[in-house]
């Protein structure tokens, strides 16, 4: 699984990768962007791995992660419609979820491509170019399909009218600014769709990028801006990256202490890992013992032989049991043995979906 950034040239991507990875790619005020993409892991921050390592004291920690591409766009291709290069579109068709940084900071030193700094604008922009990279497709798509029906048998006809239809409904969708994630699709319509990769159907994270100044009105930045950003696959959450990136340079204490300082409650960046996982529609399920406590990432609604395999394909192969204890069940009960005894270690089978939290021991046999 894996999250594209995106944004308009010189809006705090690469800022906010690096914040995002612990990263040192470079970034700039005046130098064109690389166009190689730079790649990055961030760890998750979960309080439920702090506690378990708490309770096992094992040799080794291993949180979740979640990984980042930040693509940057050639400035030429920010200047007319349906001008994203086609580089660039095949980036965006094979990421699971966008970050789309919008650059609210102001600073005469960095120049804005549009010449002036206007969140709601590029928000616009950026959607807008990316609803028409989805409605090339259609077009081409339902060209072919009015050919094909000139010739097809009835069965087939039957498919490429349903296609047809489907297709259309989208588009209309999209030419009234309503993008594919905010559709509500059966599961036979989706899977009509599925190969099409289509950008607007990605989950979407807007994060607006602002200046240490603005920090004192994060909330009412974030509630103007609420329109921009509908349905439950867009959500919309301010920063400040240069700061976010100055503070991954210092140690957590410190940079605790200078959150604190400036009254930020929690760390901005966290909230943006837990954001992606959560728009990614992943969640952990947990390892223990004296070795590793370890959070394994799924997909929401994965049953107990997959995450099974997850771990190993002979734990998957050989599956016989989970011995499964909720993180909430284990955390009351303080220890293993406690929660056995009282009865809240379960016994699941194969078919058994796996509950954000879980706390899972695999018996099995190869
Ligand atoms: N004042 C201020 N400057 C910022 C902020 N975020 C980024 N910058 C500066 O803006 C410039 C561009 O930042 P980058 O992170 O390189 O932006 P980018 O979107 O990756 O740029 P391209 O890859 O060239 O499109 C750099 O000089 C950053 O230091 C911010 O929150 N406030
Ligand atoms: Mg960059």
């Amino acid at each position: 699984m894996e999250i594209g950034i995106i944004g308009m040239p010189k809006s705090g991507k690469t800022t906010i990768f690096n914040a995002l990875t612990k990263g040192k790619a470079e970034t700039a005020a005046y130098a064109p962007a690389a166009l190689q993409p730079n790649i990055g892991i961030a760890k998750v921050e979960d309080q439920r791995i702090i506690t378990l390592s708490d309770m096992y004291h094992p040799k080794k920690v291993t949180p979740a992660e979640v990984k980042y591409t930040d693509i940057a766009i050639a400035p030429a291709d920010t200047t007319k419609e349906g001008s994203f290069s086609s580089q660039f579109l095949t980036y965006l068709s094979r990421i699971n979820a966008i970050i789309h940084v919008v650059r609210a900071f102001e600073d005469e030193q960095i120049p804005h491509i549009k010449g002036s700094v206007n969140v709601a604008r590029d928000i616009d922009s950026i959607n807008t170019e990316l609803a028409f990279s989805d409605l090339i497709i259609i077009e081409r798509r339902l060209e072919r399909i009015k050919n094909s029906l000139k010739s097809a048998r009835q069965q087939e006809r039957d498919l490429l009218n349903k296609e047809q239809t489907l297709l259309t409904k989208i588009q209309n969708a999209l030419e009234n600014d309503t993008p594919v994630r905010e559709l509500q699709l059966s599961e036979e319509e989706h899977k009509i769709i599925r190969n099409y990769s289509f950008l607007t159907a990605k989950p979407l994270l807007i994060l607006i990028n602002i200046n240490e100044g603005q920090l004192s009105h994060v909330n009412s930045i974030e509630s103007d801006l609420s329109a921009c950003c509908s349905g439950a696959h867009c959500l919309l959450t301010a920063l400040c990256g240069k700061l976010e990136m100055e503070l991954t340079q210092l140690s957590d204490e410190e940079a605790k202490e200078f959150r604190d300082g400036l009254g930020i409650k929690k760390s901005a960046l966290n909230r943006v890992i837990e954001l992606s996982y959560d728009l990614l529609g992943q969640m952990s399920f947990f390892t223990t013992g004296a070795d590793e406590v370890k959070a394994w990432t799924i997909t929401k609604g994965t049953s107990a032989l997959n995450a099974a395999g997850k771990i190993h394909s002979d734990i998957e192969r050989g599956f016989i049991r989970a011995e499964i204890v909720s993180y909430n069940d284990l955390v009351k009960c303080g220890t293993m043995a406690q929660a056995r005894k009282q009865g809240l270690l379960r016994l699941e089978g194969k078919k058994y979906i796996v509950q954000d939290g879980d706390i899972i021991n695999f018996l099995f046999n190869v």
